[in-house]
């Protein structure tokens, strides 16, 4: 950890940021991590760094709020859509990262994707967490498929947050719709609708709740479950037999940020090896865009997870993601249970 700090430390001082100005940060990955990032990038470079924390649908709806005058000059990780989603609409900048070369081409598809107004920086599995204390209580067993989440037993104990506010939920309904075709996927958020006790605002949150014993089991990225396992809560994750989809958490830079020379320094220090490794220094992990960012065991193996061919690119867009929000609005979340 100290010789992570120290890294990033001599990494951030050598890329010449020198020692002025400040930057507008909106962070969407959690706090700890936010803060580690902020706290060595200011004692290293002078530069003040304002960090605020906001998930990734909050995260846009400021962006889209501070249209004409924009207060933010980056976003530093959230879901993937939403970030494609500000690129269309005008509101970060097209800039192309000499680092480019050194990322994954997951993370530089979805920079392509984004006419270079996004760029990857982690990615993360959809999949489901659960409290083992409470699964042996209640003498079930642990969900290993989508298909396993209707069964009676979760009834009332199944979390997952609402698309409107949450990029996490997002990236779930699309998953489903890739993998069981929109009629069929819209049919089985229906059933699934009889088990879930609560749709969170946040796509933490249900992780969160199963972490200390609210509600049996989350639909969450793998890498959230790890994050509480990691602090001694009894919690596990799997992922979907039947195949699941990840995020592309992705940082981007505001168009016309006032901020501008400052900004582009960070966003470059932010894609090296040493910045990246803040997240697991943080206890939190998503795989690193950089090909050359160390690997923690701990972090969720591409390998052993039957991923889909996530299209970034169709429900990253505007509209498909209004239509499929507004459409489980209307079918699912206003359905009693
Ligand atoms: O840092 C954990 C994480 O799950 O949070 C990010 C994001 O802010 C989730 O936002 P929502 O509340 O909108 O779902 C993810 O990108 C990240 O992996």
């Amino acid at each position: 950890m100290k010789k992570t700090i120290l890294l990033a430390a001599t990494l951030a001082a050598s890329m010449g940021a020198a020692a002025q100005g400040q930057v507008n940060i909106i962070c969407s990955v959690q706090a700890d991590w936010c803060n580690m990032m902020a706290t060595v990038y200011s004692r290293t470079t002078g530069t003040k760094v304002n960090m605020s924390m906001k998930g990734s649908g909050e995260a846009l709806a400021q962006l889209i709020a501070e249209k004409d005058n924009p207060k933010t000059d980056i976003w530093f990780g959230g879901t993937g859509d939403p970030h494609l989603q500000a690129a269309e609409q005008g509101l970060t900048l097209e800039y192309k990262s000499p680092l480019l070369p050194q990322l994954y081409p997951w993370a530089r598809k979805q920079a392509e994707d984004a006419k270079y107004r996004t760029v990857g920086v982690y990615l993360g599995p959809v999949g489901f967490g659960f409290n083992t204390e409470l699964l042996a209580r209640k003498k079930a067993q642990a969900p290993k498929s989508w298909a396993d989440l209707l069964k009676p037993e979760y009834k009332g104990e199944v979390q997952m947050a609402n698309p409107a506010s949450s990029g996490t939920a997002y990236t779930v309904i699309a998953t489903l719709v890739q993998i069981m075709g929109e009629d069929k996927a819209f049919d089985y958020l229906k059933s699934l609708h009889k088990n879930i006790s609560t749709y969170t605002r946040s796509g933490t949150a249900p992780i969160k709740a199963a972490a200390r014993g609210e509600t049996m089991v989350s639909i969450s990225f793998v890498h959230d479950v790890t994050t509480e396992a990691i602090q001694g809560f009894p919690v596990g994750s799997a992922t979907p037999s039947e195949g699941t989809g990840a995020e592309i958490g992705s940082m981007s830079i505001v168009k016309g940020a006032r901020n501008m020379e400052v900004a582009k320094k960070f966003y470059e220090w932010a894609l090296t090896p040493g910045a990246q490794q803040f997240g697991v220094a943080a206890k939190q992990f998503q795989l690193p865009s950089n090909s050359a960012t160390a690997i923690d065991p701990r972090m969720p193996d591409p390998k052993k997870i039957k991923l889909i061919n996530y299209d970034y690119a169709k429900y990253g867009a505007s509209a498909e993601r209004r239509r499929l929000i507004a459409k489980w609005e209307k079918e699912i979340n206003s359905l009693p249970r």
